[in-house]
């Protein structure tokens, strides 16, 4: 790694709401493993003691948002984008607090995204990668909701749902952030669709993802049909502006042909 490069400012940011069995350990893993980085907490409404060992396990350098709404997944990332761009960081790393995502692959991820690259995705679909503890439905759920999402909206991306993530803040400028609708695994899923059709590189890396054994699950049912909903209604655009576009290209090209004068 040249010394540029090494140079790059970096924040984890880790969402929580009600993480208090998780905290302290992702923390202490994310210290272990990317010392350099700094990392931001942003709990939406706790009310077990996530934010008491958050605090106490933060370094000078972190710290932590305490919102007193719920406001989902998304909308605490985006909070947590708008402080991190704002404060000139040039990577920033999405992971959930609940062990799901080891930390231990942080660097490589980072390394790929410190050569380049705009969008590292932690996934799980893809040679090397694997998915530890979910039941079979699942797991069922979640590989065909990404295989629906890569065909319905034409993406060449195994895991677009996938939470563990590294963006350049240039790439995350470019993105219009403010125009983003969806809020859970939608969010994950936009993000990805942006980010490719606006030509930036995405590159997927192998991990392991073990599913929570501490604490509860923040999934819903209105969390999976918002994605499913906003993906249909993308991949429904996309023809029809697709079609549009042959036609009026068909238009044109009968207006310039030289007997159509
Ligand atoms: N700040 C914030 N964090 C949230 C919110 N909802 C979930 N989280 C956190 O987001 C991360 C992912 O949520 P999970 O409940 O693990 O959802 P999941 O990973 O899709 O599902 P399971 O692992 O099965 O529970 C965890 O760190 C949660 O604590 C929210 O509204 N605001
Ligand atoms: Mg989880």
């Amino acid at each position: 790694m040249s010394t540029q490069e090494s140079a790059l400012r970096c924040l984890v940011v880790v969402p929580t709401h009600n993480e208090a069995t998780n905290i302290e350990e992702i923390l202490a893993r994310l210290h272990k493993h990317v010392p350099e980085a700094d990392v931001l907490v942003v709990d939406d409404a706790s009310t077990d003691a996530t934010r008491t060992l958050a605090r106490a396990a933060l370094r000078p350098n972190d710290r932590i948002v305490e919102r007193e709404t719920k406001s989902g997944l998304g909308n605490a990332y985006l909070h947590a984008f708008r402080i991190g761009l704002a404060e000139d960081y040039d990577l920033l790393v999405q992971i959930d607090a609940d062990m799901s995502h080891d930390p231990v692959a942080l660097p490589t991820m980072l390394a790929v995204a410190q050569h380049g690259v705009a969008v590292v995705i932690g996934s799980r679909y893809i040679p090397g990668g694997s998915v530890v503890g979910w039941p079979r439905r699942r797991l069922w759920l979640s590989r065909w909701a990404n295989r629906y999402t890569a065909v319905a909206l034409g993406l060449a991306i195994n895991d677009a749902t996938a939470g563990y993530r590294v963006y350049r803040a240039d790439a995350l400028r470019s993105l219009n952030l403010a125009g983003i609708q969806a809020s859970g695994y939608g969010f994950q899923i936009e993000m990805s669709y942006r980010a490719v059709r606006s030509g930036m590189s995405v590159v997927e890396i192998p991990i392991t993802f073990r599913d929570r054994v501490a604490g509860e699950s923040k999934m819903s049912r209105r969390i999976v049909v918002e994605a499913f909903q906003l993906v249909t209604w993308w991949g429904i655009n996309d023809v029809v502006t697709l079609r549009r576009r042959r036609r009026a290209y068909r238009t044109l090209d009968q207006a310039t042909q030289p007997d159509s004068q």
